[in-house]
């Protein structure tokens, strides 16, 4: 069994995957511990080909393809609820952070159930204005609607231990962009250690593509917000 395992959502990256695809393979050739599990789900570009044409009879890392887009949210649910190692971790899929980020969350998880990335604790370049404006709106929203502590809700960089993973995604009902915000949520409920690491974001993701669309992902991510107050109240976290 592998000691932790590495989850890494992808959608439409062929432009960042063969890159991501060589910094994963070479890690994970020095860490046999770990797993990688590359999950993509309905992708229209060649990222799933990509992948499955790169890998090369490497033990540790396998792709989970996902016929129908359901987004970010869905497809790490899925991958969490397949995986059986101690710790399960998942890093944004474009490399937006190093795989060494891996190593200082396992490190933390050792003294808490949840590690989170924190980019305000990273030393950062500026990201492009209108992303960092929402960013900062929904983490502000997040933090007063839901009554969490933390200044970054949103780093595509968190690990948990297997049994708070497999709880916190098995209870989860977000699937746009506020999802990391509910798993923070019900792992403040569920009375969860929660510890935080500085998430340093590559220099060469800072001013790359997006799914993300503030226009149309924001409206969204609000309601998102107020369905969570929703289901606390009517019970539907208290499993
Ligand atoms: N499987 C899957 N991955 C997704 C989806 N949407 C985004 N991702 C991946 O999630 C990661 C974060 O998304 P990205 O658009 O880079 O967000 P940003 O870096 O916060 O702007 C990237 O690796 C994406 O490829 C999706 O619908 N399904
Ligand atoms: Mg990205």
């Amino acid at each position: 069994m592998y000691r932790a395992s590495v989850i890494l959502p992808v959608y439409n990256e062929s432009a960042t995957i063969e890159r991501t695809l060589a910094e994963v393979i070479s890690y994970a050739k020095l860490h046999p511990d770990f797993y990688f599990l590359f999950a993509n789900d309905g992708s229209t570009d060649k990222t799933a080909g990509i992948i499955t044409s790169t890998l090369n009879g490497e033990k540790n890392i396998a792709l989970l393809n996902i016929e129908k887009n359901k987004g970010k949210a869905n497809a790490l649910k899925q991958a969490v609820m397949q995986l059986d190692s101690d710790y399960i971790v998942f890093a944004d899929g474009d490399m937006a952070y190093s795989l060494d980020h891996v190593d200082l969350l396992l490190e933390a998880l050792k003294n808490s159930d949840v590690a989170i990335g924190n980019r305000k604790m990273g030393e950062n370049h500026p990201q492009k204005t209108e992303r960092f404006v929402a960013g900062e709106a929904f983490n502000r929203l997040a933090r007063l609607m839901l009554n969490l502590s933390f200044t970054d809700t949103q780093a595509g960089i968190k690990g948990f231990t297997k049994e708070a993973a497999k709880k916190l995604f098995g209870l989860s009902r977000i699937t746009d962009f506020a999802f990391d915000a509910e798993l923070l949520y019900i792992a403040k409920q569920k009375g969860y250690r929660i510890s935080i690491i500085p998430a340093k974001v590559n220099k060469h993701h800072q001013f790359g593509p997006s799914t993300i669309k503030v226009v149309r992902d924001s409206p969204g991510m609000f309601i998102s917000l107020l369905k969570m107050i929703f289901y606390r109240i009517s019970g539907k976290y208290n499993e």
